[in-house]
């Protein structure tokens, strides 16, 4: 993923303290020559998001080659106050992953860290270092006839480092879970500099309390993770795919239930699409195709898999839930895909969701939940709701609605003036993320809150819930010295 270019920022007038100068040439000879960078070029892609709308200063990006090295440095900069951003992939959405503008902290890349330790096909799991691209991680599984499920459209960019520190959700959740359900021990390096490790393979282990899960979705504010023991499960041996379009939302909601029950609970991906964003992928993304001849509003990419060497009658049971559902009326046509190539050319008309939107322009997004039986409400009242305040704007919905989550993103009116629109986001959120309240959802389903829903949080949360996070913080991080400015 090509960072954008950077932008002038305001002036600043940070400058080192003595003791963070010093520290910045004790982090040099830690990692060494290849390690770290000042130099502007190199540090670009690191401290701009990939959307472009956050873009800090840093006073150095250090990249480490390994745990103990990472633990020097963390070590130094807790002596020498020296704040820190915790860097994977840097594809977060919600700008959890550069640095801020003033200029203070430095970025800490893992993407040196980028070791397969050990893979346990007997045990079903592997350790993986936190620069591992998740692509990698998967096709290491496979060679070894296991799957790691965790699949997100940035995938060949993103690590498992960042993967666990957001707790990533992706295509596979209602089948696997998200990434915090896919890990059985972590390694990490606390903010003074002590390394815990935990890298246990078990299944079972009531030792107290589960601290790995203090540091899965913290979003690198407690604290870094450098390796993970990651779950693995038996490779599908059959998928099949479909490309169905759906009478409304509530039809596409039946039709989950169905799949789910009529097919014996093998549905791997459930995703809602809704035409706007086909058109968007259509329009910016080569060689895309819509393989339905007519236009229709909602779609859902269904997925059945099973890891049966003999199909188990999947195919035979996926034809017979969809000829049913046609019959009733819910899908209004569909196509199966008849090859691996037909069933890639499906996902192109989802995964490329993102990337069209960014191309078309601007627009306002929200990674939503609410529970399974709430998405038809919510998705009209919500729509309802933008409408009175942007009569002209655009839904580009679509998602993992099998688990409840929803990208209910808003895009600019077609020719229309983009300040004033961007003018009414705060509106437009209020709007959308109100309804998910009164549904008892979520604001931030799979993405983190970063630095763009930290204030957006406090609106949502109670003062309990807040004020243990706080407490929590301070106690591993008194200092504040990891990743500041986000999540809380
Ligand atoms: P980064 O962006 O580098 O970092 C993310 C956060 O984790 C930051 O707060 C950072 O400080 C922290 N962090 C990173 N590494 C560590 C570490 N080793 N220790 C401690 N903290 C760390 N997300 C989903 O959940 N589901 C999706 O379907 C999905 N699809 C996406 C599609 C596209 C096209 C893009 C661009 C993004 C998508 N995302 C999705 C968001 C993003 O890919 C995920 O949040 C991903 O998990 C981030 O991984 P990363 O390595 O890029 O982390
Ligand atoms: C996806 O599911 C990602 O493709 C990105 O989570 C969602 O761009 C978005 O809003
Ligand atoms: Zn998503």
């Amino acid at each position: 993923m090509a960072a954008p270019a950077l932008k002038p920022l305001p002036e600043t007038s940070y400058q080192p303290t003595p003791a963070q100068a010093d520290a910045l040439a004790r982090i040099k000879v830690v990692v060494g020559a290849r390690g770290w960078t000042t130099n502007t070029e190199e540090m670009r892609p690191h401290l701009i998001e990939w959307r472009g709308h956050y873009q800090g200063r840093a006073q150095m990006v250090v990249r480490p080659a390994n745990t103990a090295e990472v633990a020097d440095v963390v070590r130094i900069c807790a002596e020498a106050l020296l704040p820190i951003v915790p860097q994977g992939g840097n594809t977060s959405m919600c700008g959890g992953s550069v640095p801020l503008e003033a200029g203070e902290e430095i970025v800490l890349s893992l993407a040196r860290m980028n070791q397969v330790r050990a893979i346990d096909p007997a045990n079903h799991t592997m350790i993986v270092e936190a620069g591992c691209v998740l692509q990698t991680i998967q096709g290491v599984a496979s060679e070894a006839d296991r799957y790691f499920p965790l699949s997100l459209a940035a995938e060949g960019s993103c690590m498992i480092g960042g993967n666990l520190s957001t707790n990533a959700g992706g295509t596979n959740v209602l089948r696997y879970g998200n990434a915090r359900e896919l890990v059985l021990g972590l390694e990490v390096v606390l903010p003074d500099g002590r390394v815990w490790d935990g890298l246990l393979g078990l299944r079972k282990d009531n030792t107290g309390y589960d601290l790995k899960q203090l540091f899965l979705g913290a979003e690198g504010t407690l604290g870094i993770i450098t390796a993970a023991v990651l779950k693995l499960f038996p490779k599908p041996r059959a998928i099949h795919a479909a490309f169905c379009a759906v009478r409304d939302v509530p039809a596409a909601m039946e039709l989950l239930g169905r799949a789910r029950g009529q097919s014996g609970d093998r549905v791997e991906t459930f995703e809602l699409i809704s035409r706007l964003v086909i058109d968007l992928i259509l329009k910016h993304i080569p060689a895309t195709h819509d393989p339905l001849a007519a236009r229709h509003d909602h779609y859902v990419l269904l997925e059945l898999a099973t890891a049966a060497e003999d199909d188990d009658g999947l195919r035979d049971s996926f034809e017979a839930i969809l000829a049913t559902a046609m019959e009733d009326g819910l899908v209004l046509d569909a196509a199966l895909a008849q090859s691996e190539q037909q069933r890639q050319a499906f996902w192109a008309l989802r995964e490329n969701g993102s990337e069209s939107q960014k191309l078309e322009g601007a627009s306002i997004k929200h990674d939503i939940s609410v529970p399974v039986s709430a998405i038809p409400d919510f998705y009209e009242d919500a729509w309802n709701a933008v409408l009175e305040i942007e009569p002209k704007a655009r839904l580009v919905a679509f998602g993992h609605a099998g688990d409840g989550n929803l990208h209910y993103n808003i895009a600019e009116p077609v020719g229309g003036d983009r300040a004033a629109f961007l003018e009414k986001w705060g509106a437009i959120s209020a709007a959308v993320h109100d309804t998910v309240h009164a549904y008892h959802g979520s604001i931030s389903a799979e993405h983190g809150i970063g630095q763009l829903k930290r204030e957006e949080m406090t609106r949502y949360k109670s003062e309990v819930e807040l004020d243990v996070m706080k407490t929590i913080k301070a106690a591993l991080d008194p200092m504040g010295l990891m990743n500041p400015g986000k999540v809380i």
